[in-house]
């Protein structure tokens, strides 16, 4: 028989947290008790939940007293004091920040592409950046027939992927644009209402930011090859929701576009949109608030003999961060690794 799981949502209150409520609602995990744990900006407040309304506890050290499964999305700082406390409990985490990706110790998973890696796990799973979740998804499926050397990735990232505040950033300044008002920022170092950002995260000695070097790090470990060559630029686009990428891959053998199409169609988590003469191709609009992966303008790359251009989008709070994090946690059930 079924049973049901007592649940914890660290971050709940936020752009990220509120999409686990929603997917774990969607999706009929197995509930039996949830906890929506914010900072104490949010204690009291009321969110939804199932057709019930649930109280914002403030996250504290004994928070997670009986809880089996935790789910943060609250930021690195926060993960990094309250995993280890809350796993320590006995509860497994599925962690979103990037306060855990790279150690030796802590997988990284997406379901469709390394769900082996999890049976390693010591009470903490991480959450791979959004950007990340999308492009392993699309590639995967092709380096498995032909080993994919290469790829070359440029982004188009929705203001979702920073937080509430930004997504109200996008709207006020919008707004303010098209009534001639003064512009005021807050969130970002420039106006991106209208505008691109080529800055996502912190930049770095090498020149690279912080978002750029998680595509290149986060894609080798969970496609368990440090061989692949990775180079990446990263941009803002006043979009609200779905991160898209331009990525072009560089193949150890020669692969058609034929061939491509026919390996993403049957791949899991994948839709294939690519009738260019229909005007069928993924937009982020379409792609918000699904689920799949969404793959086209698939095409030869004529600057190099084994190489294949391709636009993947998906929407970064749900494939790219609840959805992903609810997948690994119906995962860890049905293995049985609780
Ligand atoms: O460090 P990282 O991993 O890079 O992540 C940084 C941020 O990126 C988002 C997420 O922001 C995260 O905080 N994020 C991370 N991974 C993401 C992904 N894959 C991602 N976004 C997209 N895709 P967020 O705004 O979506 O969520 C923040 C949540 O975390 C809670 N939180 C923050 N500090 C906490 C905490 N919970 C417990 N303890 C802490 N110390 C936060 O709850 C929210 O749920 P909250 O209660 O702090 O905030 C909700 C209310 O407060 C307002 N507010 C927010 N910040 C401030 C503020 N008010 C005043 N001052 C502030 N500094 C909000 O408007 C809201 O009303
Ligand atoms: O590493 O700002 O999960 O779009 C995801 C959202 C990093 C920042 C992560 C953004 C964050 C990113």
């Amino acid at each position: 028989m079924a049973r049901g799981y007592n649940v914890a949502v660290v971050g709940a209150t936020g752009a990220v947290g509120k999409e686990m409520l929603k997917v774990l609602e969607q999706r009929n995990f197995p509930v039996r008790n949830l906890r929506a744990l914010a900072s104490e900006r949010s204690e009291g407040k009321m969110l939804k939940f199932a057709g019930e309304s649930l109280k914002v506890e403030r996250l504290t050290t004994s928070s997670f007293e009986g809880i089996e499964i935790a789910l943060f999305s609250a930021g690195a700082s926060v993960s990094r004091e309250f995993s280890p406390i809350a796993a320590k409990r006995g509860a497994v985490v599925v962690d979103n920040s990037k306060a855990f990706r790279m150690d030796k110790n802590t997988p990284l998973v997406v379901p469709e592409v390394n769900p082996h890696a999890l049976r390693s796990h010591k009470g903490i799973i991480a959450n791979p950046n959004c950007s990340t979740i999308q492009l392993v998804v699309a590639i995967n499926p092709i380096h498995q027939r032909v080993k994919v050397k290469k790829l070359v990735v440029s982004t188009y990232q929705a203001v979702s992927g920073t937080g509430k505040e930004a997504i109200r950033e996008l709207t006020e300044q919008s707004k303010q644009l098209l009534s001639r008002q003064k512009i005021t920022k807050k969130v970002y170092p420039h106006q991106i209402a209208f505008n691109l950002l080529p800055h996502i995260g912190d930049f770095l000695p090498n020149g690279y930011t912080e978002e750029e070097m998680k595509l290149v790090n986060e894609t080798r470990k969970i496609m368990e090859d440090e061989s692949i060559a990775i180079t990446a630029t990263c941009v803002r686009v006043p979009v609200f929701n779905s991160h898209s990428e331009a990525v072009t891959l560089e193949t150890e053998e020669k692969i058609s576009v034929e061939e491509v199409r026919k390996i993403l169609s049957r791949a899991p988590g994948v839709i294939v949109e690519d009738s260019p003469g229909q005007e069928i191709y993924p937009l982020p609009i379409k792609a918000a608030g699904r689920d799949e992966v969404f793959v086209g303008r698939i095409r030869e790359d004529l600057s190099s003999p084994n190489g294949i251009n391709m636009w993947i989008v998906a929407d970064n709070l749900r494939k790219g961060a609840a959805l992903n994090a609810v997948q690994i946690a119906e995962l860890l059930i049905e293995q049985a690794l609780l």
